[in-house]
């Protein structure tokens, strides 16, 4: 380097290096709880100061392997929130990714919809940056080993294969609820979620039948990689099992096209911009 220039300075005017496909800081098993009672001013001093505004990170030394957004469907859980914070986004950062964290939480009372908010994160997401990845995941799931990459690969992937709640295993072969990973190209393919499960139940499996009618199939890690510990809790007001909805998972194969990204409509009401997340208030238009 020139004269009167410090090592540093010159590494800085050098091209960043792809980071390796294996991040080196992994730590494997993580050991996870959720007695201790954790506040957002907690989570923002623990590890805020490696975040830029909106829960946003990238890796200072070098170009991460992909951009992702994690999609987050949200009401009324701001102490799972806090609990998600304080051990995702460590584990995100050793992940050495480009990514940000969005949660998307539906206005009002009216009834709940998972699905419709995991189509809003998207395109709000990419409203922001040009994401190639999105993670979608329910807010009571945290890892129990940060080699469970989150990222995309070249099938849409299962993450939550191992979960405490299951006795660490898969409920049903065809599951593709909790943690999912899609590719930016991946997810246009099946046009996104459908917009019409309200209540609880079925927009996961008819994702899953979205994914098989477009001739791809999933992955997942092995059950000792993905596990995770599901924060306990009851079940949540406004968000009862949909008995129509498994009649729905009868019309996947005609309603890919016409209900899902393509079909997608809401207000935006609020984005807040916090140390940690993005909290995007929507309004989904419930039915009354
Ligand atoms: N969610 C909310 N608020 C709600 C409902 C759902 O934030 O009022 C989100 C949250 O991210 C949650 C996800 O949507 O993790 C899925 O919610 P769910 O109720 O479908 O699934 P979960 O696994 O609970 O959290 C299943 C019912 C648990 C009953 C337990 C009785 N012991």
């Amino acid at each position: 380097f020139h004269q009167n220039e410090t090592a540093t300075q010159a590494t800085s005017r050098r091209p960043l290096e792809p980071c390796p496909d294996i991040p080196p800081n992994l730590q494997g098993v993580l050991r996870v709880e959720f007695r201790t009672n954790r506040t957002l001013e907690d989570v923002r001093q623990h590890v805020g100061p490696l975040l830029q505004q909106g829960g946003r990170y990238k890796p200072a030394n070098c170009v991460a392997k992909q951009k992702v957004a994690i999609i987050i469907p949200f009401r009324n859980r701001y102490e799972h929130l806090n609990h998600w914070l304080h051990y995702l986004h460590p584990i995100l950062i050793r992940q050495q990714l480009d990514y940000g964290v969005y949660v998307i939480n539906q206005e009002g009372d009216g009834v709940f919809n998972r699905a419709k908010l995991m189509n809003i994160g998207h395109n709000e997401a990419l409203k922001e940056y040009d994401y190639e990845c999105f993670v979608f995941s329910d807010i009571d799931l945290v890892p129990l080993n940060d080699r469970n990459l989150y990222r995309c690969s070249d099938k849409p992937r299962h993450l939550s294969v191992a979960v405490d709640k299951f006795n660490f295993l898969l409920p049903y072969n065809t599951i593709f609820g909790g943690v999912t990973a899609l590719s930016r190209e991946q997810f246009l393919k099946v046009n996104g979620f459908s917009n019409t499960f309200w209540g609880w139940g079925g927009e996961d499996d008819d994702l899953y039948r979205r994914i098989f009618f477009r001739g791809m199939s999933i992955s997942r890690p092995d059950s000792i990689i993905g596990r995770y510990k599901m924060i306990k809790h009851g079940r949540d007001v406004h968000n009862d099992p949909n008995p129509h909805n498994v009649q729905k998972l009868e019309e996947t194969y005609y309603n890919i096209d016409r209900d899902g990204l393509s079909s997608l409509s809401y207000a935006v009401m609020e984005i807040r911009k916090d140390l940690c997340h993005t909290f995007i208030t929507v309004d989904v238009q419930a039915p009354a």
